[in-house]
């Protein structure tokens, strides 16, 4: 056990704008870590493009800053070759659910032990503010001045949708909840969705949205509940954040069973392709 307050960030001074809801993800996965007393070596961090690629760099711990869209499937390779590591994947609403969302639903059926962090800014961030699939319809951005003619997916329903065994939504300017959020992903044995309701005050400014709408769920919610957790996702004038859904499945790695480690020097490892 580990535990003291900084240990896990290094020096790296994050770029993003000022005002941005990654500063506030930084603040609370950081805090998820003290809370679980987790050892930097334990920890690996996978990011993909986007602002928030730059995730890992902030940690001292193992990182891997992959392709836009291919946060799973690293993750899920580190989770089943080192089922020991605590495996943090992060990605924004473009990288998981545009370019990475055909990963999503066979993460959800796979189960593998991983926490997924999506931070859902409803925009495309990094490439200066093109609409994403969360991009509200009707929302004006430089590419669609007449406004996007699309519907927005709706992260944590189709989470649900998907089967994924454990969502929750949170807020970055509630970061000691958020943490909290976190932490109880890392803790879930198989996947953990945690969609993060992110405001870009660049591009797509939701602080003040998000301070009037969010509601932290209260403790009448059971998250086993699989209708209890549709109904509360289909809440409209309130925002509900905290855990929605929490169920215990078989993950990829036990239904696996035999051992996934199969310790091979590198000669070995290159026989067997010859
Ligand atoms: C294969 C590939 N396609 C497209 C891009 C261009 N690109 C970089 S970041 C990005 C989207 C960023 O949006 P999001 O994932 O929501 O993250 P944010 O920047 O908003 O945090 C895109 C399309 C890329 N880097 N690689
Ligand atoms: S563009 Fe938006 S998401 Fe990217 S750093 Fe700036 S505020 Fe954050």
């Amino acid at each position: 056990m580990t535990g003291v307050v900084g240990e896990y960030r290094s020096d790296y001074n994050p770029n993003w704008c000022p005002g941005c809801g990654d500063f506030g993800v930084l603040k609370s996965l950081d805090m998820a870590f003290h809370e679980l007393g987790l050892r930097n070596e334990e920890i690996v961090i996978v990011s993909g493009i986007g602002c928030n690629g730059r995730f890992p760099h902030n940690f001292k711990t193992y990182g891997f800053h992959t392709l836009h869209g291919r946060v799973l499937p690293i993750a899920q390779g580190i989770n089943i070759t080192r089922p020991e590591l605590c495996v943090v994947g992060i990605a924004g609403d473009g990288d998981a659910f545009a370019i990475g969302g055909g990963h999503v639903p066979h993460a959800a059926r796979r189960n593998p032990d991983i926490a997924y962090i999506v931070l859902d800014n409803g925009i495309y961030g990094q490439t200066k503010g093109q609409p994403s699939p969360t991009t509200p319809l009707g929302y004006k951005t430089k590419v669609t001045p007449g406004g996007n003619q699309e519907d927005p997916i709706d992260i944590s329903k189709l989470a649900l949708a998907y089967g994924v065994s454990f969502v929750a939504r949170g807020f970055p300017g509630k970061p000691n909840h958020l943490a909290h959020l976190i932490a109880e992903g890392i803790e879930h044995k198989g996947f953990a969705l945690i969609h993060v309701l992110n405001p870009c005050p660049t591009f797509n400014d939701t602080w003040k949205e998000y301070l009037a709408k969010v509601v932290e769920i209260g403790p009448d919610h059971d998250p086993t509940d699989y209708e209890a957790a549709s109904k509360l996702v289909k809440s409209q004038d309130k925002i509900p954040i905290g855990i929605i859904l929490k169920q215990d499945r078989p993950t990829l790695g036990e239904r696996l069973k035999a051992p996934t480690r199969k310790k091979l020097e590198m000669k070995q490892l290159l026989a067997t392709f010859r």
